[in-house]
């Protein structure tokens, strides 16, 4: 068997580094430096000339960070990774190096507050504009394309509102007109999805979330083509700098080692969360990918191994009911970010997605009574009676003594 043909599970663990080439170590060593010497002034400018291979200072490239993009590479099966200090530094060396000014970007009917924030900026400054679309059909799509399009950025599932797009549909239509497709796989980590082998052009990530999952660090991760990954290497990520340092790589390392067994659980979790808010006479809604009424289940099939460890629900209230539930939890945190072993509720409309301005965020689908649930990695049952304490406590009204007792 070569190194190529091993499971998810093995690269997760092996890929990109061998102990043989480092004394033996089993960890893979932590190159904590800014720069690196030359033997001689003449090597020096070999190596800045780009005639010979080596370590020059670490915004460049350190060994530590080559083995988790080589790693991340592997397992969202593209050829070249790049590691960054941020889920928004990949975000916007993605979007800065794909787009010039005047542009256009299509995006799916939702994204992460901090992004949108990021397009209104290239808006405002570089006349790079933007529009939303739910990408329900190879039409919609279609319709939506203009002349000046330069890329379509898709988040899937979207933050917060746990809608799906899909990603195969969605390449068809861009293929005709050769742009590219970005995908924000935060959500799902390529555990639960795996947007190039979809034929989606470039994966991004913030690391800060399932990657990471222990809630200790901010990161973020790109992968995609040579080319472009070596574009990028160069200019939007050596000249705007917002690299990764060394220990954060680290952690991701170690991170990563646990990530499959650490999904399946926060799944099932998840699933068993989503079922029984659902039943709660409290719950207007639930949004759970894992749902098999939810409206993209069909989708989910097609793309995703399950439905992920996120759960948004509207509750029968305002904002004021919402913030109370947040408040009466017990040992569920109160927290923005997702992906961690603790379980972390937060309220969109007044936290991640603040920025969004109101009319723009109700058609993304964040009501005031909208709450975001990343479901950790403690018992269920534990999870289930904390929050349904909560939703007994701030609505009294439909608490229901029979159906949520597990
Ligand atoms: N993309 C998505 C889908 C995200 O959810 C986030 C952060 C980012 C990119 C940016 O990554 P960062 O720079 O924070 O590593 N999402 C957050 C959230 O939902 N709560 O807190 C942060």
């Amino acid at each position: 068997m070569t190194r190529n043909e091993e499971r998810f599970e093995t690269k997760v663990i092996h890929e990109g580094y061998d102990s043989k080439d480092h004394l033996g170590s089993l960890a893979t060593p932590l190159f904590q430096t800014s720069t690196f010497t030359f033997d001689s002034a003449e090597q020096g400018e070999r190596r800045f000339a780009g005639e010979e291979e080596g370590y020059v200072y670490s915004r460049l490239g350190n060994p530590t960070v080559r083995v988790l993009e080589e790693r991340i590479a592997a397992l969202e099966g593209g050829e070249m990774g790049l590691a960054f200090g941020s889920g928004m530094a990949a975000v916007s060396a993605v979007l800065t190096a794909l787009t010039k000014a005047n542009d256009h970007i299509l995006c799916s009917q939702g994204l992460y507050g901090c992004t949108f924030g990021l397009l209104t900026m290239m808006k405002e400054k570089y006349g790079i504009t933007h529009d939303f679309s739910l990408m329900a059909s190879e039409e919609e799509v279609h319709s939506r394309i203009q002349p000046n399009t330069a890329v379509i950025y898709i988040e899937t599932p979207i933050n917060p509102t746990m809608k799906l797009i899909d990603l195969d549909m969605v390449v068809r239509v861009a293929k005709t007109y050769n742009i590219p497709v970005v995908v924000d796989n935060t959500f799902s980590s390529p555990y639960l999805q795996r947007p190039i082998e979809l034929g989606c052009d470039i994966v991004l990530h913030s690391a800060t979330k399932y990657i990471g999952g222990h809630g200790d660090l901010v990161a973020g991760l790109v992968v995609g083509k040579q080319a472009f990954m070596k574009e990028v290497a160069m200019t939007t990520q050596k000249d705007i700098g917002g690299i990764i340092a060394p220990f954060d790589a680290w952690l991701l390392l170690r991170g990563l080692k646990t990530l499959p067994v650490r999904m399946d659980r926060h799944c099932d979790n998840a699933e068993k969360i989503a079922q029984a808010l659902a039943e709660h006479p409290s719950i207007k809604a639930v949004y759970y990918p894992g749902d098999p009424d939810h409206p993209d289940a069909k989708v989910r099939a097609k793309q995703m191994k399950a439905g992920g460890g996120v759960i948004a629900f509207d509750i029968h209230g305002s904002k004021k009911e919402a913030q109370k539930l947040l408040n009466s939890l017990e040992f569920i945190k109160i927290a923005v970010s997702l992906g961690d072993t603790e379980s972390l509720i937060q309220h969109p409309a007044t936290m991640t997605h603040a920025v969004v301005p109101e009319h723009a965020r109700r058609q993304m689908g964040i009501n005031d009574e909208l709450i975001r649930l990343s479901v950790g990695l403690e018992a269920w049952e534990d999870i289930w009676s904390d929050l349904s304490q909560a939703l007994d406590h701030v609505l009294p009204q439909y608490a229901d003594h029979t159906s949520h007792s597990i």
